[in-house]
């Protein structure tokens, strides 16, 4: 069964996005206190084929080893192929309902960018939803207009109480704003990847989501 709980400190990563080996950045971020762990093998230079598979299943041991959420950003086969927690994919990432029918019971995570959006993700059965991006990213190319953090109140205030992450530009002082709007947990792709200390810098993320959290959605 899928916790809310479980989104608070979401880790979003790829090969390309660390400074180190992923294996060891993922490690550190677990001992942070990182919630959730999300494997976005993405853009150029990242691993495809049997070097993508392996990095995969490294990530989905360690992840394993310490009851942490193991999802797979677009690649359904892999995720089915390696017996991942979840899926999370995108808007244009293929006819949502056939992919939900194939992941089953197991975790559909859909980015959303509106209350549109949002309603149709909650029609669809996801577990969760991405709402993003919150600020600007050099992270990821192709992103939307940034909404900002009120895009998660005009969600909730619509009636829709999924399981919701804000995603998109987070870094630690940014936490506030976007826990108190309703979300359920930051999802964070550089502010832990590129950080000088990873432990730290989860642990400081989880810790100021934790104090600022309204859970008035539970
Ligand atoms: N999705 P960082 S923004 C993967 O808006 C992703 O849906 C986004 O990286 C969306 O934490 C984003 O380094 C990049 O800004 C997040």
């Amino acid at each position: 069964m899928f916790q809310r709980e479980s989104l608070q400190l979401y880790f979003v990563m790829g090969s390309t996005n660390c400074l180190k080996n992923p294996r060891e950045v993922l490690t550190e971020a677990i001992k942070g206190g990182i919630t959730m762990f999300q494997f976005r093998e993405k853009g150029e230079g990242s691993l495809v084929g049997k070097d993508k598979r392996n990095l995969a299943t490294d990530l989905q041991a360690i992840c394993q080893e310490h009851g942490i959420p193991f999802i797979v950003n677009d690649d359904v086969e892999l995720a089915l192929s390696i017996g991942a927690d979840g899926v999370h994919i995108g808007q244009d990432d293929g006819d949502i309902e056939t992919i939900r029918n194939l992941v089953g019971k197991k975790i559909l995570g859909i980015s959303t960018h509106n209350v549109e959006e949002a309603k149709a993700a909650l029609k669809l059965g996801a577990d969760y939803i991405g709402v993003g991006p919150m600020y600007e990213t050099l992270t990821k190319k192709d992103i939307q207009r940034v909404r900002g953090p009120k895009v998660i109140e005009e969600i909730r205030a619509a009636g829709i109480h999924l399981p919701l992450v804000g995603i998109g530009g987070i870094c630690s002082g940014r936490v506030k704003e976007i826990a108190q709007r309703g979300a359920d947990g930051i999802a964070v792709i550089s502010a832990i990847s590129k950080a000088f200390s990873i432990e730290e810098s989860a642990r400081l993320l989880r810790q100021e989501f934790q104090t600022s959290q309204v859970k008035a959605y539970l």
